[in-house]
């Protein structure tokens, strides 16, 4: 039998400014009807990033609280906050994400340059992050940028123990200007140094989208899709909503074989227990 295929919405990110990229969901009442429709199509998982009244990334815990919340109350979705933020974010911050008390919260595996900048992410930091997420029964999912990523995740594990739960679920960020290329060829070469019994999604970003989601899916992998990590939907033609993305992505996994698994057939993969 195949795999059905887990599909994680990311609406939003860090990077995009609305004013450039108007359908960007940025307010409460914004990502919490994304987050229905993508989830009515076949989405399982939303990792949130949320925005201040201007439109500007934000940490702030009152407000992450209420996301959660409403959320939790508007869809079965399973709830993943960022705690990689912007990259400007200090790591206190990042760590209080947790506070929230997300089913999930994303874990980055070392520093890696961003663009022109420096997504800053020191062993001490990951260590931290691992272990209280750990304590608060908090599901990670352990993101990739590079492949030197993993053997820092193995290490990661063999020292500190399994994350809450015991699964061991792995996204690959590819194509970040200063991350692994985006293409067929280094998503195999991660798959050789996944930890044992590890699943894994997969992220294209920019032009490598589609590439991506097609290596991924032909090797058993997840799928991650979103505005965070893609905005143009095809040369010259501006992405019109998340909706759209997951709506591509659904069509290529059912075209695979691999229909969307429901949120409830994530929480049992994943070991989420909400
Ligand atoms: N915004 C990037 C600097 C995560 O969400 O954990 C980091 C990021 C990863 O998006
Ligand atoms: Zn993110």
């Amino acid at each position: 039998m195949t795999t059905p295929t887990l599909i994680t919405v990311a609406p939003t990110g860090a990077e995009s400014a609305k004013s450039e990229v108007p359908p960007l969901p940025v307010s409460l009442d914004e990502l919490v009807t994304t987050a229905r429709e993508c989830e009515a199509l076949g989405a399982a998982v939303i990792h949130v990033h949320i925005r201040d009244d201007d439109a500007r990334p934000t940490l702030d815990l009152g407000r992450l609280r209420d996301t959660v919340a409403a959320l939790r109350e508007q869809t079965n979705l399973i709830v993943q906050l960022s705690t990689g933020g912007a990259v400007t974010d200090p790591e206190p911050d990042r760590l209080r994400v947790l506070d929230a008390e997300p089913d999930m919260a994303s874990c980055t595996m070392g520093t890696v340059n961003f663009g022109d900048d420096v997504f800053l992410n020191r062993w001490e930091f990951i260590v931290e992050l691992h272990t209280r997420m750990r304590e608060r029964g908090i599901v990670p999912e352990y993101e990739i940028f590079d492949l030197g990523q993993l053997t820092t995740l193995r290490r990661l594990l063999d020292r500190y123990g399994p994350p809450a739960g015991g699964h061991v679920h792995v996204d690959l960020v590819m194509g970040v200007p200063g991350g692994m290329p985006g293409t067929a060829e280094a998503l195999v070469a991660c798959l050789r140094d996944l930890p044992e019994g590890a699943t894994f999604s997969a992220t294209g970003i920019g032009r490598s989208t589609i590439p991506v989601l097609l290596a991924s899916l032909s090797t058993g992998g997840h799928l991650r899709v979103g505005m965070e990590d893609t905005i143009t939907y095809a040369k010259g033609q501006p992405v019109e909503s998340n909706m759209q993305l997951v709506a591509r992505a659904v069509g290529l996994a059912r075209l695979a074989g691999r229909a969307p698994m429901t949120a409830e057939q994530a929480r049992t993969l994943l070991e989420v227990k909400r």
